[in-house]
């Protein structure tokens, strides 16, 4: 893939902006929004002016934006981004409701927690229908649309009732359920049609796609054809196809290579080899769908099957609070705090406690640094469309040392070979799968770590996306030449 590739003109729409202003105090301070898809394509619309669609969910946002227009870079201005403002009413039933308590739980499969509503149903539509509305009036004739996720599973149709001259492609980031479980959606049928909408359709695995196939054929008896991976219209055909996500591995390798992380990395190793004890990490949004419970349930039978590593391993529970306008995620996060609590009483001694609870975010560099340092990481989702976390901690690992526990139910665990799998759900099997992880040899390790690092490098944020905007500017050329 030529990575220097750039498409003529992009358009991207996406739930959360690249550039949020919020208000604090009385000043209007700017925080750019750090994920890997932002990083991704900021440098790509920055680079070809394009645009970039997206709510306008800051506090100072409309401060900085009166009509809903922002130059970013704001100190370098490049592209415009578009903001989408919402009533709380529309927050409330497009995002926290139907996108969060309805289509996050049920693709990530945990029926009991979701909750579908049909007044939610129709905000999530007038929401949609608000960023379609958005992008038809300034996309260029032909251009490309790029929109994302389940919060705009209905944008690629109705864009393109609005704007029948635009290609789009859309990636969906979580996992696509079985059809037996997506048809507990009572909107099922609108969803599928929806993101039919689009030229070319994104998932992380060949498994998402297959059950995305499945909601065609059987959810709206559509013909697919399984040999191309494509679903033909009169006029038009849609691609569906995975394209695992990834992480800018170069990047994080030069950030942990700098002078102030890597002073910082080696004080904690120090630190960690003087007092004779292994570190180990996990860092997650607090969601339930992290498993973060669940690995503590672990880590208790770990220490209590394999006490010889009592008083030897510290580990570093980083969970950043999310979505906390939902009570279940409130909830979660006061769980998850007990219960760090509970262990740490049960199996404190001689000054020794087990986990060490930070309810933050930490910036990216000390992060990096963090899982350079540590002996070990722990993935324990019980779904998750990829988890760039595996990734990160992959990357970061430049002195080959430590090993990764990764969930099998993970989207990342398909790629990860190395890595040592277990199943979140069984305490037993994920103990014993930490000790076998935690007693391998430094040249296995060392090994294991390289052959990761080898496959992020060949497949990069970048391959990811050059490999959707490529695909796109072709579509996008195919119908101006009609
Ligand atoms: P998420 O569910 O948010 O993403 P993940 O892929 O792990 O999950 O990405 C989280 C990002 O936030 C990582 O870059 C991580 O470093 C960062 N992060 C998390 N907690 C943090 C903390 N406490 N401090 C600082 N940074 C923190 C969704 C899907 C995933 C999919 C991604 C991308 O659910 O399956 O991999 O989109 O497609």
């Amino acid at each position: 893939m030529d990575s220097s590739y750039q498409p003529r003109s992009l358009v991207v729409v996406t739930n959360r902006e690249p550039y949020v202003d919020e208000k604090i105090a009385n000043s209007i301070r700017r925080l750019e929004t750090a994920g890997g898809v932002v990083s991704a394509l900021d440098p790509v619309l920055q680079q070809v002016h394009g645009a970039w669609v997206a709510w306008g969910s800051g506090s100072g946002d409309r401060d900085t934006a009166p009509h809903g227009v922002r130059m970013v870079p704001p100190q370098a201005p490049q592209y415009t981004l578009h903001r989408i403002f919402l009533s709380p009413e529309e927050v409330n039933g497009y995002y926290n409701h139907y996108a969060n308590q309805g289509l996050w739980p049920l693709s990530h499969m945990l029926i009991e927690r979701t909750k579908f509503a049909r007044e939610d149903f129709q905000t999530y539509r007038t929401v949609n229908r608000k960023f379609a509305r958005r992008t038809a009036q300034i996309a260029p004739q032909n251009g490309a649309i790029f929109s994302h996720d389940y919060h705009l599973a209905l944008f690629p149709r109705i864009i393109r009732e609005m704007r029948p001259d635009v290609a789009v492609a859309h990636f969906w980031h979580i996992p696509w359920p079985p059809f037996t479980i997506f048809r507990l959606c009572p909107q099922h049928q609108e969803i599928v049609r929806g993101l039919l909408g689009a030229d070319i359709l994104g998932f992380q695995t060949p498994q998402d796609v297959d059950n995305f196939l499945t909601a065609v054929e059987r959810g709206l008896k559509y013909p697919v054809d399984r040999e191309t991976h494509t679903v033909k219209f009169p006029n038009r055909e849609v691609t569906v196809r995975d394209y695992p996500i990834s992480v800018d591995i170069t990047a994080i390798e030069k950030m942990v290579e700098g002078p102030r992380i890597r002073r910082w990395t080696r004080a904690l190793r120090h630190k960690a080899e003087s007092q004779q004890v292994m570190l180990g990490i996990s860092v997650d949004r607090g969601d339930y769908t992290k498993g973060i419970l669940q690995r503590l349930t672990a880590l208790e039978e770990f220490f209590e099957r394999y006490p010889e590593y009592q008083e030897r391993i510290v580990f570093l529970q980083i969970v950043v609070p999310t979505r906390t306008a939902v009570r279940e995620y409130r909830l979660l996060h006061q769980k998850v705090t007990e219960e760090s609590a509970r262990l740490n009483r049960k199996f404190s001694r001689n000054g020794w406690q087990p986990i060490i609870h930070v309810p933050r975010s930490l910036d990216r560099p000390r992060l990096m640094g963090l899982f350079r340092a540590a002996d070990f990481a722990i993935v324990s989702s019980l779904f998750d469309g990829m988890n760039l976390v595996a990734k990160e901690f992959i990357s970061a690992q430049l002195d080959n040392r430590g090993v990764l526990l990764l969930s099998e139910t993970a989207g990342a665990a398909a790629e990860l070979e190395e890595a040592f799998h277990f199943n979140p759900l069984d305490a037993g099997n994920f103990a014993d799968q930490l000790a076998r992880a935690l007693q391998t040899p430094l040249n296995e390790r060392a090994q294991r770590i390289q052959m990761m690092r080898q496959h992020i490098h060949h497949h990069t944020i970048y391959d990811w996306m050059h490999q959707i905007v490529e695909a796109l500017d072709q579509v996008a050329q195919s119908y101006a030449s009609r």
